[in-house]
Formats: structure tokens, sequence, C-alpha cells
């Protein structure tokens, strides 16, 4: 067990549908925190770092014009094994093979409008939290004394 930070991005859709709560709400009841939170237009600039793995592939210049489109709320969320898990509650990248019970599985209908990113593995997470927040932007959790590791 490692507690880790993950990137969890409320997509133009989400935001738009007003789901951005819902979504955090189901994080935080799993028990991660929120430790950085942003609501930002997305330029082009960041979307072509953030997606950078998909450049040449045939739906990139439609992601970069959906992630730019209209408000994002940028997260990084905090916990144990957060990456993964989040994953999981987030459900398949397309939404009619997420799980029912998934984020994407009860919420989205295709992979083009699927509400939510998290990172995909522990390095992502550390190069997409760079694109998206200062380090000065991400509470500092503390060891002793603090609300959020009693009640975890
Ligand atoms: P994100 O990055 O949005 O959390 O999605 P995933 O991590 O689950 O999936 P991904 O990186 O493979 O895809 C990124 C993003 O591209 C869209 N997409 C993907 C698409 O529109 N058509 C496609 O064929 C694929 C593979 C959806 C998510």
């Amino acid at each position: 067990m490692a507690i880790e930070q993950t990137l969890i991005l409320c997509k133009p859709d989400a935001v738009a549908r007003g789901l951005s709560g819902e979504i955090i709400a189901r994080l935080e009841r799993r028990g991660y925190a929120i430790v950085a939170a942003k609501l930002i237009v997305c330029d082009a600039e960041r979307a072509k770092r953030h997606y950078s793995e998909h450049d040449g592939k045939p739906f990139f210049e439609s992601l970069v014009a959906y992630i730019t489109s209209a408000p994002t709320l940028a997260l990084v969320v905090e916990g144990a094994d957060v990456v993964d898990g989040s994953r999981v509650m987030i459900g398949a990248t397309n939404p009619t093979k997420a799980e029912p019970g998934s984020i994407r599985g009860d919420y989205a209908q295709t992979i083009g409008r699927n509400l939510v990113h998290g990172s995909d593995s522990a390095a992502s997470a550390v190069r997409e939290i760079a694109i998206w927040f200062e380090p000065s932007e991400i509470v500092k959790r503390s060891t002793d004394n603090d609300r959020w590791l009693i009640a975890n």
C-alpha cells in the first residue's frame, strides 16, 4: 500500500452537466482527499501536453477541441493506491464497456464524452499533476493532528 496522488479531471461535459459534485462526492466517500482543485478553461498548449501520448492518432484533434471547449475542474486526489483505485471507480475508457456503478458506467454514453480523466500510472500522475498545478497549489497533509488523517 502506498499513499499516492493522482490527477482527476472533471472534463467539460461533467462540469456542464453539473456532475462535478457527484464525482467529488464519490471520491471523498471512498476516503480519498482532495489536495488541490482548480476550475480552468484548458488552453491548447496544456491540452496537447496532457494528451501528448495520443498525438497523431485520429481522435487527437477532437480530444483537444473537447477539453479546451469549456471549463474543466482539475483535482489532485490523494490516498492509498489512489491511482488504481480511482481508475476502477471511473470505469472503462469507453462507457459502453464501463461497469454499472462506475462513474462512466452510470453517467456517460460515448468515448468522446466520458466525463472524467484519471492518471493511468504513478508516473503518469506525476507528469500530469505538473502540467495542471504548481507545487504551491497542492496542500500538504500534515502527519499529526490532521482531521483528514483522523477521518481516514
Ligand atoms: P482519459 O485520459 O480521458 O482518462 O481516458 P483513459 O485514460 O481512460 O483513456 P485513453 O488515455 O486511452 O484516452 C484518452 C481520451 O481519448 C478519448 N478517446 C480514446 C477517443 O475519443 N477515442 C479513442 O479511440 C480512444 C482510445 C477518450 C479518452
